[in-house]
């Protein structure tokens, strides 16, 4: 009689284990189906070469947040770069400026594009030589720690201004 109570028990004891751990799981997934690096999607992402003389150029990007809570971008990186800035034009007394911006918000479900007269990259420093038609990496990272990782394309001033990748020659 006492044998087959303590079997119950046992029983019951582990069955509330299994449970507890399914339970941890499931938080676990939730955690890191949330990470902002899986959740902010960049494409599109180019970057001019330098014209002779330059001491700075500009990126062009669209980046989409795919997730349920604003992601908020701090800094961005290029390999090879010294610096890169993340800018954006104002109007000031009639005067397009451009201005570096501290914190981008990206909306949930929201998408930013990064374009000629609006939101760039601004790249100064080249510790390398940008050459057309190369790719480096770019880092975007985020004001919670999380970053993301992507290619950049190096392309001419002309390509720098059309937004498809299928442009026709003449
Ligand atoms: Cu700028």
């Amino acid at each position: 009689m006492r044998k087959a109570f303590a079997f119950v028990s046992l029983l019951s004891f582990s069955c509330l284990g299994v449970a507890h751990n399914h339970q941890h799981d499931g938080h676990e997934h939730h955690h890191h189906a949330t990470q902002d690096s899986a959740n902010l999607q960049v494409s599109q992402a180019k970057i001019r070469a330098f014209l002779p003389a330059a001491k700075s150029t500009a990126g062009y990007m669209t980046v989409f947040n795919n997730s349920e809570k604003p992601i908020t971008i701090v800094s961005a990186k290029i390999e090879g770069l010294g610096r890169v800035e993340i800018h954006e034009h104002i109007h000031s007394n009639g005067m397009m400026k451009m201005q570096p911006v501290k914190a981008l918000v990206v909306p949930a479900k929201q998408r930013i594009e990064f374009k000629p007269g609006g939101h760039h990259l601004m790249g100064f420093d080249p510790k390398v030589k940008l050459k057309v038609g190369e790719t480096r990496k770019l880092t975007l990272y985020f004001s919670d720690g999380e970053k993301v990782e992507n290619e950049i394309k190096v392309v001419s001033l002309k390509d720098a201004f059309s937004s498809e990748s299928h442009h026709h020659h003449h």
